[in-house]
């Protein structure tokens, strides 16, 4: 492919409530979108982070900023463009994996385009239906928390994920399990909120039979991950830690976590997310999609990877409707705790352009 034009659509979308995290509180997804025109096809990606670096190092306007002078120049100058050569054509520039994997996702739904072919398909799904969690933000109050839940269950959700910090985790753990029993798949997120020393009082979450504790320390601490993991019945994901393969690779070795969070954004993009899945599943551990409460555009890629064979756990893929009053492509819908793997070439998914033009705060031409 020969790459002609790349626009950067900034977008605002309420969400239908407001969702906080240990690291940060929003109502709202600020993001942009990247639309990617070749001389065959169109692809679209949608950048996985915020406008505050909270969650991760990057931050919209520094991934703005590093797409418009550095990777979008270094790849829109190769005569041939691929998927696969995207990320060299990138390398010298260092760190920015969300960048990244922003313009490589958005070349790779053009190349799936170009050949008609499901983004699944091209990454090696073996399922077209893949169980939805729900991962429910930090409330004021316990008896909110349950109405939240409650309103989830009742839509069918296949596991619930719950947003924990020191202050909030035993109480509102306990509160669930009594209100909604034991076979509730339920589990935790931390975002990097303790450290070592509060060993003993995670300890405390180890009687409530959870699926897992997501990232409970520093995402540099492998080493107290592994220490944790000893002293912890509850299997430790990693999310924040896992930026590569390399890394899902020593975390596994060094006994740092049972269970990998696998978000494309994070790690540089698709290719990079399926390497993961492989060296994971390789060693036997279970992997599940993670999310960054993203429009249609990025859950139907997020979707596509979940069909994989080694994503054997409920992925934070919710319908459209948990985030949106209104999404801006066709919605994802929850069928039996499930929601489907596009199957259309690429993501699968239109842009609805009226709708878009409703949500962008902004547009600016990278390239043309
Ligand atoms: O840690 O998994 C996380 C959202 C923003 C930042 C970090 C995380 C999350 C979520 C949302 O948990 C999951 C989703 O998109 O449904
Ligand atoms: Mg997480």
């Amino acid at each position: 492919m020969k790459i002609e034009r790349v626009d950067l659509i900034a977008v605002r979308l309420p969400l239908v409530r407001p969702f906080r995290t240990s690291r940060m509180a929003g109502t709202d997804r600020h993001t942009f979108l990247l639309r990617v025109t070749t001389d065959t096809a169109e692809g679209w990606g949608e950048f996985g982070g915020d406008p505050e670096p909270l969650y991760s190092a990057e931050f919209a306007a520094g991934a703005h900023r590093v797409l418009r002078d550095h990777l979008v120049p270094r790849v829109v100058a190769q005569d041939t463009v691929t998927t696969a050569r995207t990320a060299v054509a990138m390398a010298p520039v260092k760190g920015n994996p969300m960048a990244k994997a922003l313009l490589e996702t958005a070349i790779l739904d053009a190349e799936c385009r170009t050949h008609s072919m499901p983004l699944a398909t091209y990454l090696g799904a073996v399922r077209d239906r893949v169980p939805a969690g729900v991962s429910v933000g930090i409330t004021d109050t316990i008896a909110g928390l349950l109405d939240v839940v409650s309103g989830y269950l009742a839509q069918g959700y296949a596991r619930i994920k719950l947003k924990i910090e020191p202050g909030w985790d035993v109480e509102p753990v306990r509160a669930v399990r009594r209100e909604f029993g034991d076979e509730l798949a339920l589990q935790v997120d931390a975002n990097t909120a303790y450290s070592l020393v509060d060993a003993q009082h995670l300890r405390g979450l180890d009687e409530f039979g959870l699926v897992q504790i997501e990232q409970p320390l520093g995402e540099d601490d492998l080493r107290g991950h592994a220490e944790l993991a000893k002293l912890l019945r509850t299997p430790i994901c990693l999310d924040e830690s896992i930026r590569s393969a390399a890394d899902a690779a020593v975390a596994i070795g060094l006994g740092a976590c049972r269970v990998v969070n696998i978000k494309p954004s994070r790690v540089g993009g698709y290719l990079e997310a399926r390497r993961i899945h492989d060296v994971c599943t390789a060693q036997g551990i279970p992997v599940w999609c993670g999310g960054m409460l993203e429009t249609g555009v990025g859950r139907a890629q997020n979707l596509a990877l979940a069909g994989l064979p080694g994503f054997v756990l409920p992925n934070d893929l919710s319908a459209s409707s948990r985030y949106y009053a209104e999404d801006i492509t066709e919605p994802f819908l929850l069928d039996n705790g499930c929601l489907s793997v596009p199957d259309g070439p690429g993501s699968g998914v239109t842009v609805l352009p009226e709708t878009l033009s409703r949500y962008t705060v902004s547009t600016e031409t990278l390239y043309e």
